[in-house]
């Protein structure tokens, strides 16, 4: 089993989106470890965002991620990173396939309303920012037997 992050972003809060988003991740059978929402501080994210500190995009993106509330998940599951990162869809919500988050919510790259870890080093640092192990919780979905062999 595989965890991976997942922000619900602030144009996405604002937008009554959150139980829809939610509700993608749940149905695919992913299941949910920990649930939180928070107003980030500038601090952390620049934490969360480190590798693009100095881009032309990294002070925009801070005051949108910071200008308002984000839920923020951790998500399990078989390869859930990359499943994940498919649900999601293209970091520009314009490219973005129908079907996926962005491509069904978003149409720019500057509110693409969903954030998830790119790789399983990656979530671990990400979900370590926002969660301690005991904000995690261990539990088994009824439908467990049902979604894998
Ligand atoms: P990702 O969110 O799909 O992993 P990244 O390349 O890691 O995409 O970029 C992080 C976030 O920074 C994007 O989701 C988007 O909100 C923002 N971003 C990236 N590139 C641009 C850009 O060219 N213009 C505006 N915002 C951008
Ligand atoms: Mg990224």
């Amino acid at each position: 089993m595989e965890r991976t992050f997942v922000m619900i972003k602030p144009d996405a809060v604002q937008r009554g989106l959150v139980g829809e988003i939610i509700k993608r991740f749940e149905q695919k059978g992913l299941k949910i470890v920990g649930l939180k929402m928070i107003q980030m501080d500038r601090d952390l994210a620049e934490q969360l965002y480190d590798i693009h500190k100095g881009k032309p995009f990294f002070e925009p993106l801070i005051q949108y991620i910071t200008s308002a509330p984000v839920v923020t998940l951790v998500l399990e599951g078989e390869n859930a990173v990359n499943i994940v990162r498919k649900i999601i869809g293209a970091t520009n919500a314009a490219e973005a396939n129908p079907g996926t988050i962005r491509g069904d919510f978003a149409l720019t790259i500057g509110r693409n309303v969903v954030h998830a870890s790119d790789a399983p080093e990656r979530a671990q640092y990400e979900l370590s920012l926002f969660f301690s192990e005991k904000d995690l919780c261990n539990w088994k979905r009824i439908d467990q037997d049902w979604l894998y062999e």
